[in-house]
């Protein structure tokens, strides 16, 4: 599986794309199946439907866990590093890791979890989320991840739209100096569902919650005293495995649903190559179990390649903005993998408290949820990677499971803010507005995948329809990706951001229409409009154009008004940086809001508009960026 060189990746990728069914089946043999597939692949873009290692039987969790237990029982699956370094770390084998997992299963069968159910999963980033992740795979049960930033209305959403009935959470989470009140949370949003039945509590923090007597299980009091081991539900390849809600352009959150055999063999391959990870290698990927990255590089990958990774569960500036690399020089990390948001809000702190730590096990470098700008990049590269450890700038989705755009460390020739090149099997088409493939390099284009891989989104869950409308509509027989991108003279991809209504913050993906409708719940705001625009930090801010149903005294208190109506409805990661009040938004003759203009304004263009003749009335853009002009210089 594992490639050495550029050489050679360049003839894998060959064979890839021109045997696609035997380039995977080649792949596939490497792991544990109850039953071999029948066929490789049957897919179209069009309904669409797509179906990999066909009738192939297995389960997850023997690849994740009993093979490597088998293998070597005593290695350390997981690393636990606490909120405050004061607070007790601890390691897991592969062998208690089995065990744990197996106990959890049986707990959630205990209390009625079937093949098929849906397991919401609201936790801290501590190794239980990842214990009740892979428990519900162990019985056939789909989890569907909430990350516990987000308020009771999404969460409550969340478990609405899949019918869960079962809520796995916690009393609490820490974060620097914040508790995060999981469970009081959770109770708010269990008030507006139906489906559930049970809620596991495991106790973290200690902090006092209610508990209902009827409904909630402690964790403690169902989970150890199971048998550590637990019969694996075997699956179909095409089974669900998890759902886990993204944000788009338009409405609510969607259900992206990936399922059993492909999403396995996808994300270990692409770990293994991607990181060039080997036996005796620290990983440890700093994202939130709550996002994909989560699941396919903290869970999934590197279990799957019986790796040994760090699970933390505070944030990178408590108690102070040297935590991340105290970290790395406790353990020895190798593999260090994490968003430019961190690297750029660290970069912020200066290289003196950098120069109080070692850094000298780091071997890669890894940067995901944004692009990373070429200033960002060199001080990761020099500074923490002292100029020889190289960075993969890893481009994927949650939509496309694993990574399909990145260097392979140490092999692929780098580029500061380019992801490079394709994995074995992708194959990236940019296509003009029309959806002509754009042909040659030095281009510039959307970017779309022209054929499928193993871990491609299957369906939007109780919603095909929006699936093929958000992805499979937009240009005929090709993925799109909503992002644009650049090809170079070396065909070396650079993806540029967003071209759709979705913003970027810190690398958490949040629609504009959803930010919209908690504004617009302000008894003050008839109709706003939200952009991003360019942010030091965050990559992108949050711009919120508002239109007011009487006059604004104090547009602060209305600003903060407005955060804490967000806060509650969506979470504190949607708030706004910027709000302006305006009497009226630059519409076209159809109602439509010109964004183009919005952003254009928000990021301080006075004078190039582009094409304004559709709009109905254009003296409000003149108005909307006058008042900007004025309130900068106040
Ligand atoms: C993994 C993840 C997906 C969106 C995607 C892009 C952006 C992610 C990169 C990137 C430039 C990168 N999943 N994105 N990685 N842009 N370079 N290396 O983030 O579903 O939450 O977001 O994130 O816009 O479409 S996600």
């Amino acid at each position: 599986m594992l490639i050495k060189s550029f050489d050679e990746y360049k003839q894998v990728y060959d064979y890839s794309i021109k045997n696609p069914e035997k380039f995977w089946d080649e792949i596939a043999q490497n792991f544990y199946w109850r039953k071999k597939w029948d066929k490789v692949l049957e897919w179209n873009f069009r309904d669409p439907n797509i179906k990999w290692f066909i009738n192939g039987k297995l389960n997850i969790t023997e690849n994740c866990l009993d093979i490597p237990a088998k293998k070597h029982p005593d290695k350390i699956a997981f690393y636990f590093e606490p909120n405050h370094p004061d607070e007790k770390s601890y390691s897991i084998s592969y062998k208690e890791l089995l065990e744990k997992v197996c106990q959890a299963a049986n707990a959630l069968k205990e209390l009625g979890v079937k093949k098929g159910d849906r397991v919401a999963i609201y936790m801290p980033m501590i190794p239980e989320a990842t214990i009740a992740m892979l428990a519900c795979a162990r019985i056939g049960a789909i989890h569907s991840v909430v990350f516990g930033g987000f308020s009771a209305q999404s969460l409550a959403d969340r478990i609405n739209d899949a019918e869960c009935s079962i809520l796995i959470t916690a009393d609490a989470g820490k974060r620097g100096n914040k508790i995060v009140p999981l469970k009081q949370t959770a109770d708010e949003a269990i008030k507006s569902t139906h489906s559930i039945k049970k809620v596991l509590v495991l106790k973290h923090t200690g902090e006092s919650i209610a508990f209902d007597n009827q409904r909630d299980v402690w964790w403690h009091e169902i989970v150890p005293q199971q048998k550590t081991f637990c019969e694996p539900e075997v699956m179909d390849s095409e089974d669900m495995l998890f759902i886990l809600y993204t944000s788009g352009s338009t409405g609510k959150p969607k259900g992206v649903v990936h399922t059993t055999g492909g999403y396995m063999v996808y994300t270990a391959y692409s770990f293994l190559n991607v990181f060039q990870y080997e036996p005796n290698d620290i990983y440890w990927c700093t994202a939130d179990v709550g996002w994909i990255t989560g699941h396919s590089y903290i869970v999934y990958g590197p279990l799957l390649n019986g790796a040994t990774s760090v699970i933390f569960e505070g944030i990178p500036t408590f108690p102070d903005a040297g935590r991340f690399w105290q970290i790395i020089d406790k353990y020895k990390v190798t593999h260090f993998y994490t968003a430019p948001t961190a690297i750029r809000s660290l970069e912020a702190f200066g290289t003196d408290i950098i120069k109080q730590y070692k850094l000298d096990s780091l071997k890669v470098l890894g940067s995901v949820g944004e692009p990373i700008n070429e200033e960002a990049w060199e001080w990761y590269y020099q500074n923490i990677g002292k100029g020889k450890c190289p960075i993969v700038d890893t481009w994927w989705q949650t939509e496309t499971g694993g990574i399909l755009i990145s260097p392979l460390a140490n092999i692929t020739p780098l580029k500061p803010s380019y992801a490079t090149l394709p994995l074995p099997g992708i194959i990236p088409v940019l296509v003009d507005d029309k959806g002509n493939e754009i042909q040659g390099n030095n281009v510039e284009g959307n970017l779309c995948i022209k054929f499928p891989w193993p871990s491609i989104i299957r369906t939007t869950y109780g919603n095909h329809e929006r699936c093929r409308q958000t992805y499979f509509s937009t240009y005929e027989n090709l993925y799109f990706t909503g992002d644009g991108c650049k090809r170079d003279q070396d065909g070396y991809y650079r993806i540029t951001g967003r071209v759709d209504d979705v913003i970027n913050v810190s690398g958490h993906r949040i629609g504009t229409a959803e930010i919209e409708d908690a504004i617009n719940q302000h008894p003050d705001i008839v109709e706003s409009a939200v952009v991003g625009y360019p942010h030091p930090i965050k990559g992108q801010g949050i711009y919120a154009y508002v239109i007011p149903t009487k006059e604004i005294k104090d547009v602060k208190l209305l600003h903060k008004e407005v955060n804490d109506l967000i806060t509650k409805i969506i979470g504190p990661i949607a708030k706004t940086d910027v709000i302006q009040v305006v009497s009226g938004l630059p519409k076209t003759r159809s109602g439509k809001i010109m964004r183009r203009i919005l952003r254009k304004i928000a990021e301080g263009e006075t004078y190039n508009f582009g094409d304004t003749t559709t709009l109905l009335d254009p003296s409000v853009v003149d108005e909307i960026k006058q008042a900007k002009l004025k309130s900068e210089l106040r």
